[in-house]
């Protein structure tokens, strides 16, 4: 029997790269898609394209509990990635109700669901270094106290508690993922790591002279998407479920991606990149370094793809975007 997965957020960065692995297992695996992103596939769905026929869409809002429970009344599933979320640190600052409502609210309805009608589906929790914020320790692991420094990082405290909570009071199969940056060529153009290699291949061709950045100070341990959807299922596949953090173990600064990522192109950042004090957050996380000794030992998971090869890969990948394509102007409106 096939196993059968539930990807909330299946559209993003994460979501697509877990799908495709979770296929190349052998897994049926499902989708949840809010109605409105359906409405417009070739934009919101295009992190699918390679594998649209082989997934299974369904319809729900993570601000709707029916919605959720319908979909979890007609499919019974093994496990249950919940990744959707309001995933931007900036735009947290801007809106947080929005952001707290989503992402607490949509954990809990997803867990009530699971509990109501399939206690037995193993369920993943995507959370995140954020929830360190003001660091209590350097470098950070599962038992480092968390001291959350946006609407966005509270969020994340609160699912995990929730993911948690379910654990010890219902007795399931729940872990909690604390996955540092991991960005990749399918990154949003508002993440810092992705503004930086679009910018620089607009640079390169001509499409624009500056780049516009804030903190370049900020420290952050950046992996690759596709090494940490390896890790979520690791930690479903376990005897009793545990909580794990996910790093590679190096920090860099965000000035040092830049350097990186405009050398690939034969470019000097010094050149390019202006200070923008509207980029800037009302509270920084400052740095942020993980030690992922507890998933090496107990999932034999590691990362594969190093800071060097993760700039690499972005800064090509975008250069031939614009090559390719005429690709004058990121697919999402750039804010932060
Ligand atoms: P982060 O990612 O907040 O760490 O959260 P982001 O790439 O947005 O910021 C990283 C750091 O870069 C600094 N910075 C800028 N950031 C943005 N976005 N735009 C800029 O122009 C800019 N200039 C400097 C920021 O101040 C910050 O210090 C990401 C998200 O994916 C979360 O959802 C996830 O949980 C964590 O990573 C782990």
């Amino acid at each position: 029997m096939k196993k059968k997965a539930l990807i909330t957020g299946i559209t993003g960065q994460d979501g697509s790269y877990l799908a495709e692995y979770l296929l190349g297992l052998g897994y049926e695996v499902h989708g949840l898609v809010r109605r409105v992103a359906l409405e417009q596939p070739e934009h919101r769905l295009s992190r699918l394209k390679g594998i649209l026929k082989q997934v299974q869409i369904q319809a729900a809002n993570l601000d709707s509990y029916a919605s959720i429970f319908h979909v979890l009344s007609k499919l019974q599933f093994d496990e249950c990635y919940h990744l959707a979320a309001q995933s931007f640190v900036a735009e947290s600052f801007a809106d947080g109700f929005s952001t707290m409502a989503t992402n607490i609210n949509g954990t809990h309805y997803v867990l009530a669901a699971l509990r109501e009608l399939q206690p037995k589906c193993r369920f993943y929790f995507a959370g995140s270094s954020e929830m360190f914020g003001k660091v209590r320790e350097t470098p950070q692991l599962e038992s480092t106290p968390f001291h959350p420094r946006s609407p966005y990082g509270i969020s994340k405290v609160a699912g995990f508690q929730l993911t948690m909570n379910y654990r010890e009071a219902y007795g399931m199969y729940c872990c909690n993922g604390i996955l540092f940056n991991h960005e990749s060529p399918r990154r949003g153009y508002e993440f810092v790591t992705r503004k930086i290699t679009h910018g620089v291949a607009q640079i390169k061709h001509g499409l624009a002279t500056e780049l516009r950045l804030g903190n370049l100070e900020a420290k952050r341990d950046w992996g690759h998407a596709r090494d940490y959807v390896r890790a979520m299922h690791l930690m479903l596949q376990q005897p009793s479920p545990d909580d794990f953090v996910v790093a590679t173990g190096e920090t860099h600064s965000v000035r040092e991606f830049c350097e990186l990522a405009f050398a690939e192109a034969g470019l000097d950042y010094r050149e390019f990149v202006k200070r923008d004090e509207a980029v800037y957050r009302p509270a920084e996380v400052d740095l942020l370094i993980g030690d992922a000794s507890k998933a090496r030992q107990e999932l034999g998971w590691k990362p594969t793809v190093n800071f060097a090869g993760l700039i690499k890969e972005m800064v090509r990948a975008d250069v031939e975007l614009i090559s390719t394509s005429g690709h004058r102007e990121p697919a999402a409106v750039p804010v932060g």
